[in-house]
């Protein structure tokens, strides 16, 4: 197999796991190659494989995206090895090479391959990484049906995750008998729970109570908690890498120093021993993820699109403008922690701890980026928190301000009036949301986004529709 660093390549300062990849075979097939899964589980696995008789589990990489394909191809062309560049806040940086991701498939062009590897009892535990908008589930975790990817995907296509999981589990459970872990590693409350409701109704959907069954005996779900900060690698980042180590790296990555994952206990087939290398198995992760989804996710989400309304560029910059930095940990402080209550966690500190991250400036993570994406992170990441507070009889002010800098970025934004662009798969659900007082009403009563929080506490609606005034009169 060729390398793709070769003998000419400079690789003073740079990392690498000590394993002969000859020896590796493969025992996880991840749907989703984007940068996340680069700089975090494969990081993981890739220091797992260097354990003692740990080189059974290497990772299929299975790109399902068309739009993707292109880039994926160069990916293949490298072996699936790349750079991962860390950098932590006090300037310590790390080149790692990553060589975990053993074998690669193009899931858009040879879907039957993704079956085999799927249906292989090797295949001990799938990962996926999909991101918060690939699960189409509503507020009641029901499958959207009616959604054009999922309603070809019914018919036979292969838009999304739940067609190829189908076809692949499909000719597993007809081939061999062999168990299976199914995890998600997206960040979504109860992650694992939702990927098992959008499966099944998709199985469902296809009326195949065999193989629902066959999933109930032999594949498990857990929950887990991922977290690492990681940039779109920028231009800049590849020139480096390309002046220090000599290669032409299509997917080179960065991230911060910081890494974590958290996995529920409860697998169905082989459990990869990755505690060996830093990963917490827990009896209960909904603790950690909440914490995480709470402060940190909704922490970035609250603040990025006020930072954008600031003309900020760089997220670290907000955590340098004395207004937001307060912002920050007001909300945090009188709405999150409070809503979360109790936890095995320990909040303030955990708190502490993604403040220094946020400050990262060697990072270079963008507001453009934290700002993509919001019509699926608000109910995931900041609603929790509204209807907590509300719950406790409290108004979560600075949550709802949060919210309305969202609804002024949007306008804003469209309108050409601030730099920061707005990349929003969901354009189509915001179009009700137009700014004049009909257009305040929809956004502050939308089901998908609020559930029933604005019918039990017309509140929201009254003092989000002030927030959005200020707001507005603020920046316009
Ligand atoms: C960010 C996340 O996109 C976002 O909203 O909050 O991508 C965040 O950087 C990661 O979850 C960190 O683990």
């Amino acid at each position: 197999m060729a390398n793709f660093l070769t003998a000419s390549t400079h690789i003073e300062q740079l990392n690498v796991q000590a394993y002969n990849k000859n020896d590796v075979q493969t025992g996880i097939v991840h749907l989703g190659v984007g940068a996340f899964h680069r700089a975090h589980q494969a990081v993981y696995v890739d220091r797992l494989l260097a354990q003692e008789n740990q080189q059974h589990w290497g990772i299929i990489g299975v790109n399902i995206r068309p739009q993707d394909s292109q880039a994926f191809e160069r990916f293949a062309k490298q072996d699936g090895e790349y750079i991962l560049k860390t950098m932590a806040a006090d300037g310590a940086t790390q080149y790692e090479h990553i060589r975990s991701l053993v074998k690669q498939i193009d899931g858009a062009h040879a879907p039957q391959d993704v079956d085999n590897a799927l249906a292989d009892a090797r295949t001990q535990l799938v990962t996926s990484t999909v991101t918060e908008s690939g699960y189409y589930l509503d507020e009641n975790r029901t499958l959207m049906l009616d959604n054009p990817a999922i309603k070809a995907d019914i018919e036979g296509a292969r838009n999304t995750l739940y067609a190829f999981l189908y076809a692949g589990l499909k000719q597993r459970s007809e081939t061999s008998n062999a168990k299976i872990t199914l995890l998600c590693c997206d960040n979504l409350r109860h992650n694992g729970e939702l990927l098992k409701a959008g499966l099944m109704q998709f199985i469902a959907a296809k009326n195949d109570p065999a193989l629902a069954q066959w999933l109930v005996e032999n594949a498990s779900f857990p929950c887990s908690m991922v977290d690492r900060i990681t940039p779109k690698p920028s231009q800049q980042h590849v020139d480096d890498v390309r002046a220090r180590f000599g290669v032409d790296d299509a997917m080179t990555v960065m991230g911060e120093d910081f890494i974590q994952w958290v996995i529920e206990d409860n697998f169905a087939g082989q459990k990869p021993p990755l505690d060996l290398v830093g990963v917490q198995f827990v009896a209960d992760v909904v603790p950690f993820e909440e914490a995480k989804i709470r402060i940190l996710n909704a922490g970035h989400t609250c603040v990025t699109y006020q930072a954008a309304l600031k003309g900020l560029t760089y997220f670290d910059e907000a955590m340098r403008d004395e207004e937001l930095k307060q912002y920050f940990t007001d909300f945090i402080t009188q709405d999150s922690i409070p809503a979360i209550g109790e936890s095995v966690v320990d909040l303030p500190a955990y708190f502490e701890i993604i403040a220094q991250r946020f400050s990262n400036a060697n990072i270079g993570d963008t507001v453009e980026r934290i700002c993509t994406d919001g019509y699926f992170k608000f109910p995931i990441f900041v609603f929790p928190t509204l209807e907590g507070a509300y719950l406790k009889g409290r108004t979560p002010h600075k949550t709802i301000q949060g919210i309305a800098s969202w609804f002024v970025f949007m306008h804003l934004s469209n309108q050409g009036k601030i730099s920061t662009p707005y990349h929003e798969p969901n354009q189509a659900s915001l179009a009700p949301f137009t700014n004049d007082e009909a257009g305040i009403q929809a956004f502050a009563t939308d089901r998908f986004l609020w559930d029933t929080v604005p019918a039990k506490f017309p509140n929201f609606v009254t003092e989000l529709t002030q927030a959005i005034q200020t707001t507005m009169a603020k920046y316009a």
